[in-house]
C-alpha cells in the first residue's frame, strides 16, 4: 500500500493511526500541502479532491479518511477499530464524526485562505475562528464522553479505536494554535494513554519524513 499524506494534515494522521493499529505498512508519500502541491496536476489525477490522504491499494485508489478506515476495518478486521455490538458501533462511528464532520473541516486549509483571501479576514481573527470550533467542539465531545458508561481508557473501552483515531490528531490541532485544554480532562486523560502506544507514537506528525522541525 502507499499512502499520499502530509505531516501535519490531521486526516493522514488518522488514517496513519488506524494502519498503525492495525499492523499494516504504507509507503509514504509526502506532498505539500504548504506550497499548494496537492492542488497541482499530478496529485489531482491521483485524487480530484484535491485533498489528503489518498491510499493505494494494488489498482485501488482510495480517498476520505474515515471511508479509509473502514475499508482497513473490514479488509482487515483485527485487531477491531470498531466493537462488535451495533449501539457501540454507532456510538463510535458517532463519536469520530463529531471530530471528523463538526470540528475538522472549520479548520482545514482552503476554508482558512477563503477566510482570509476572500473575505479579508487578519491572521488574529482567524485564529479565533479556529479556537472557536475546536473548543465548542471539544466541549461537546467532552459530555458525550463523560456521559457514556462505554468510556474507558479510550474513547471506547480499553481499547484504542476509530474514534480515537480521529481525537488524538485534533488535540495535535488545538495545542498548535494554543487553545486552553483545562477545560476537558477526559479528553486530555485520553490522549495521554493513546501517546505511550506505539501506533500514537509512529503515525505522530513530528514522526514524519516530510516533517519541518
Ligand atoms: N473529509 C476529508 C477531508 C480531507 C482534507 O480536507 N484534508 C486536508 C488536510 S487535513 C486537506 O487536504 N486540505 C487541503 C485543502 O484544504 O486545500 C477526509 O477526511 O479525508
Amino acid at each position: 500500500m502507499k499512502l499520499y499524506s502530509f505531516w501535519r494534515s490531521s486526516t493522514s494522521y488518522r488514517t496513519r493511526i488506524a494502519l498503525g493499529l492495525k499492523g499494516l505498512h504504507a509507503d509514504n508519500i509526502p506532498v505539500n500541502i504548504v506550497t499548494a502541491e496537492h492542488r497541482g496536476s499530478v496529485y489531482a489525477k491521483i485524487n480530484p479532491e484535491m485533498r489528503m490522504p489518498t491510499l493505494i491499494d494494488g489498482e485501488h485508489t482510495l480517498t476520505q479518511s474515515l471511508a479509509i478506515i473502514e475499508y482497513l476495518e473490514e479488509k482487515y478486521p483485527e485487531p477491531p477499530l470498531l466493537p462488535l455490538n451495533i449501539y457501540e458501533r454507532a456510538r463510535v462511528r458517532a463519536l469520530a464524526l463529531a471530530v471528523a464532520c463538526d470540528i475538522s473541516p472549520l479548520n482545514n486549509t482552503s476554508p482558512l485562505l477563503y477566510l482570509s483571501q476572500k473575505l479579508g479576514l487578519t491572521e488574529e481573527q482567524k485564529v479565533e475562528w479556529m479556537r472557536h470550533w475546536i473548543s465548542s467542539g471539544f466541549e461537546v465531545l467532552e459530555q458525550l464522553l463523560i456521559t457514556s458508561p462505554y468510556t474507558g481508557t479510550f474513547c471506547h473501552g480499553a481499547t484504542p479505536g476509530m474514534a480515537d483515531c480521529c481525537l488524538v490528531p485534533q488535540l495535535y490541532n488545538a495545542r498548535r494554535y494554543h487553545i486552553d485544554l483545562t477545560d476537558f480532562p477526559l479528553i486530555t486523560r485520553i490522549d495521554a494513554a493513546c501517546a505511550k502506544l506505539p501506533a500514537f507514537i509512529a503515525a505522530h506528525p513530528s514522526n514524519q519524513p516530510d516533517a519541518v522541525k
